[in-house]
């Protein structure tokens, strides 16, 4: 059987490649889950999968750890095979801000995910679009620059 991948990248001091059977050396959490799709009505699951935080903890983001307001400027890319994907900021999972228990899920329903890669889970969300499966790629980014607006051109 083909394990499918996930590519941990960017500013990272410890990227990695991890398959589903990897993601169960976590500490593993379950959740039941209700969201609705716009176009497909209501859907309930079970995921289990450890949380993204401790998986993406371990990689070694490249902020320095005693000074929180660092950590508010990276963000997450995650990204599906289907190129589906969405970003996070860092401060949405992380346990001293908005600790959103956000999970990459080994199993759907007790099937394991080992083939079609592991799946995004956010328990809060009321909408399905973010709950995405087949994650192949997940970028940690730290380089966004905020730019000042231009000043208002005068006539
Ligand atoms: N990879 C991937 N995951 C995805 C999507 C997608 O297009 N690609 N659609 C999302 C949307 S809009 C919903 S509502 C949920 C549920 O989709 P399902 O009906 O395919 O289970 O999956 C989400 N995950
Ligand atoms: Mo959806």
């Amino acid at each position: 059987m083909t394990l499918a991948e996930v590519a941990l990248t960017g500013d990272l001091a410890r990227p990695a490649r991890l398959t589903v059977p990897d993601l169960l050396g976590w500490p593993q959490h379950q959740v039941k889950v209700a969201f609705e799709c716009a176009t497909s009505g209501i859907q309930h699951h079970t995921f289990a999968g450890p949380r993204l935080y401790d998986v993406l903890a371990e990689a070694g983001p490249r902020f320095d750890p005693a000074r929180r307001k660092d950590r508010l400027r990276f963000l997450i890319a995650l990204a599906g095979t289907d190129g589906h994907h969405v970003l996070l900021s860092w401060a949405e999972i992380d346990p001293d801000f908005a600790h959103a228990p956000v999970l990459l899920a080994v199993s759907i329903d007790d099937t394991a995910l080992d083939r079609a890669g592991p799946q995004l889970v956010l328990p809060q969300d009321r909408c399905g679009a973010r709950h995405i499966s087949g994650i192949n790629a997940i970028r940690v980014d730290g380089a966004y620059r905020y730019r000042q607006p231009e000043a208002a051109a005068t006539a």
